[in-house]
């Protein structure tokens, strides 16, 4: 079947993409369709906002992700903001804003979710969810995947997630972990 990505998310568009290489589907992106604001209180809310919207512009299947990191010090922030935290334009400046209020803080820990959403034309709605727990450096380690990742270090791992290959980041990531559940759910045809 063909999907549309429903993300604007250059990084996201290139797990999805690895993840998904063992079904059978053509993955289109989303061209100039626009997603609508994310105006949702919750992961599942700004997710379905996405995908629906997709899917009912192009009438086929849309495939969208609603994520963030949740840091422990800071009461769960930035959470569904993590895109917009702190109203800073770049990655860069979000993880500097990030390790500035986590100064003189000893507790690091952090964790990613992930709300991975499949949306039909017809209204019905596949959500799957995944975790990554860690901890939070105090200086940004590598060049690879994106937003936090050169702050996180995935618990019973010594790198970042920036450090890491994104098959590696798929095998033990929140996004990885939902596309996982997705591709179990889909691997004998769609779930009922
Ligand atoms: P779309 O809405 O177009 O998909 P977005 O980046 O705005 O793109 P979100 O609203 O879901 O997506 O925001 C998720 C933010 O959380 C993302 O921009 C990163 O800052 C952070 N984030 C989520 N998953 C991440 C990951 O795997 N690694 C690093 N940062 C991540």
């Amino acid at each position: 079947m063909t999907v549309v990505v429903a993300t604007g998310n250059a990084g996201k568009i290139r797990e999805i993409e690895e993840a998904l290489g063992g079904l059978n589907w053509t993955l289109q992106s989303l061209g100039d369709v626009p997603l609508p604001p994310e105006t949702g209180a919750t992961y599942e809310d700004n997710a379905a906002l996405k995908a629906c919207a997709a899917a009912l512009v192009t009438r086929l299947p849309a495939l969208a992700d609603d994520s963030g990191l949740e840091v422990e010090a800071l009461g769960g922030e930035p959470g569904v903001y993590s895109a917009r935290y702190g109203g800073v334009g770049s990655d860069v400046e979000r993880n500097v804003l990030i390790l500035e209020r986590l100064r003189r803080e000893t507790n690091r820990r952090a964790k990613f979710v992930s709300v991975v959403i499949l949306a039909y034309p017809d209204g019905h709605l596949e959500t799957y969810r995944g975790e990554l727990h860690g901890t939070l450096l105090e200086g940004p380690r590598g060049e690879n995947g994106f937003g936090y990742d050169p702050l996180f270090v995935p618990d019973g791992d010594t790198r970042t997630l920036a450090e890491m290959t994104v098959a590696e980041k798929r095998a033990i990531s929140h996004r990885g972990r939902a596309l996982a559940a997705l591709m179990d759910a889909h691997r004998s045809g769609p779930p009922p």
